[in-house]
């Protein structure tokens, strides 16, 4: 999106036919010297999905702009979108984001891999903050406009929207992982989420598992839909596009369509020069293979797991420290939750020990930076890498392996990927690991080495199969595959 924040929206009463509403704005605030804050652009996959259907329709888009208690005035983009933020204080920060939102839903949905907190206190600040948000979308909603809500943090908002706005069209989308009912079934809370939830006309997740899932837990918590068992599930076949919907039964007798949608990237355009990639390579040292990992340093990505696992196989002779480097690029995140110090201090410590055991003085084994890196250079990365790892516990779909994958178009290079990843799903041509068991990774870690070394026919067939896969199936059809199902579900379009 090209943001440009010098225009203030053209009045207060505006309203729009479609509104994405999400916890973060897409942008970042730029406080200037004179003390006067502005916004900048954070373009992210979802910015650039959405852009186009926003520009067309002068859209707007309602979030949380990224700091606590700043009050900002709307902002129109240069392509006509509104940005309408939303202002959060100490409290809401604490109990809202980092309580409710990720330290006891962000756990609890990718399976437990730390124990959630259940906290009464954060749950009252959780449903006051969706009420907040559902209440400034009811008021720039126009009539029977559509409302695309976004993920864990804002599940209560269809919910509230439907008994503020009957009119509207409300399609909501989980981007995390959707658990089984057994877990689910431990907050305390859970049917009122999933109240909130079937107040959207249509729900969205990644995958058919998801959805499954859902359709399950719908039917023992509500009762409703439970004299006919599970809903008919319609599964469309394609890998990558809209797998899977059905139609259940909502407590206010309205029908609810669920499905699959799995999300992707945009596919870039332009090809970085090759000198650039050869002077990095030159940074790390001229290695025969570079692995690369690329996460937002969460308890979730594995990060550890794939270290100690290069570890062992340096430890057995299975690489050798003169052949290989592993870069590490893990961006902070949620910093000031425990288990997310905890995994940071363990990964740094790993990190430290392997280049101590088999670096030299100069030459690290294992580069690696707690910062996140521009765009551009993030693409070179992954132009430069040789074998990709992405070894999540859990992950809802993980772009960054797609991203890998679209930046290798001519089938160089190889992907190791935990089958606990959305994108297992589809990229099956990747060498699938099981992240909980460190020899998994190893030998899969080692398949591709040996394949790129030694059949490397075999490595390019593997990898022009993934590329295709990604290619055809961007994050545009995403988009408009969850548009199109919502406007079938829920009626004529106000969008024509
Ligand atoms: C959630 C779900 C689901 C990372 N480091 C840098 C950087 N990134 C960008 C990547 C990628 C994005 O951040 C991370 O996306 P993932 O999908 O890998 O993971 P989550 O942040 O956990 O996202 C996930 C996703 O939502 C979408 O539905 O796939 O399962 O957990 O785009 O490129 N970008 C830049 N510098 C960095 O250092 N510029």
């Amino acid at each position: 999106m090209d943001t440009r924040a010098d225009h203030s929206a053209d009045s207060p009463a505006e309203t729009f036919p479609f509104i994405v509403v999400a916890n973060r704005l897409p942008v970042d605030i730029v406080t200037h010297p004179d003390g006067q804050q502005t916004l900048s652009p954070s373009p992210g996959g979802l910015v650039t999905a959405l852009s186009p259907v926003l520009q067309e329709h002068h859209g707007c888009w309602v979030g949380w702009p990224g700091e606590i208690d700043v009050e900002l005035e709307p902002f129109v983009t240069e392509g006509g979108v509104t940005l309408h933020p939303i202002t959060l204080d100490k409290t809401d920060y604490e109990g809202f984001y980092e309580g409710f939102s990720n330290a006891t839903l962000w756990p609890l949905y990718h399976d437990l891999i730390v124990q959630p907190v259940f906290d009464p206190e954060w749950w009252e600040v959780y449903r006051e903050v969706n009420d907040r948000f559902a209440r400034q979308v009811a008021e720039l909603a126009a009539p029977k406009a559509t409302v695309w809500v976004q993920d864990y943090q804002l599940q209560l908002v269809p919910g509230i929207l439907r008994l503020l706005r009957p009119d509207l069209r409300i399609g909501f989308f989980l981007h995390i992982p959707f658990p089984a009912p057994d877990i689910y079934r431990q907050l305390p809370w859970r049917e009122e989420i999933l109240r909130g939830l079937l107040g959207a006309d249509l729900i969205g997740f990644h995958l058919l598992g998801n959805t499954v899932n859902f359709l399950h837990l719908a039917a023992a918590i509500t009762g409703e839909n439970s004299h006919t068992g599970l809903p008919a599930l319609e599964i469309h076949g394609e890998a990558g596009i809209r797998e899977a919907t059905a139609t259940i039964d909502a407590p206010d007798g309205r029908k609810v369509g669920v499905g699959a949608f799995p999300i992707s990237i945009a596919i870039p355009e332009e090809d970085a020069p090759t000198d650039d990639l050869q002077t990095l390579r030159t940074q790390l040292g001229d290695p025969e293979i570079i692995f690369l990992g690329v996460d937002r340093l969460d308890y979730t990505k594995g990060i550890l797991q794939r270290l100690l696992a290069f570890e062992e196989l340096l430890e057995t002779g299975a690489l050798e420290p003169e052949d290989v480097v592993l870069l590490q690029i893990a961006t902070p995140s949620r910093e000031r939750i425990e288990q997310y110090r905890t995994a940071r201090t363990r990964v740094e410590e790993a990190v430290g020990r392997i280049n101590g055991r088999f670096g030299r003085i100069g030459h690290p084994v294992v580069h690696y930076q707690h910062s996140s890196v521009p765009h551009d250079l993030l693409n070179q990365y992954y132009r430069l890498a040789d074998i990709m790892l992405v070894t999540p516990y859990k992950d809802g779909m993980n772009l960054v392996a797609k991203e890998f994958v679209a930046a290798h178009p001519e089938g160089d290079g190889a992907l190791v990927l935990s089958e606990f990843a959305g994108a297992a799903d589809e990229l099956t041509q990747a060498h699938l690991c099981n992240p909980y068991d460190l020899d998994s990774i190893k030998r899969r870690m080692i398949d591709a080495v040996t394949e790129l070394r030694l059949y490397p026919d075999r490595a390019q067939t593997r990898m022009l199969a993934l590329s295709e896969q990604v290619r055809q199936h961007d994050v545009h059809l995403w988009a408009n595959s969850f548009l199109d199902c919502l406007e079938d579900t829920a009626g004529r379009s106000t969008l024509a």
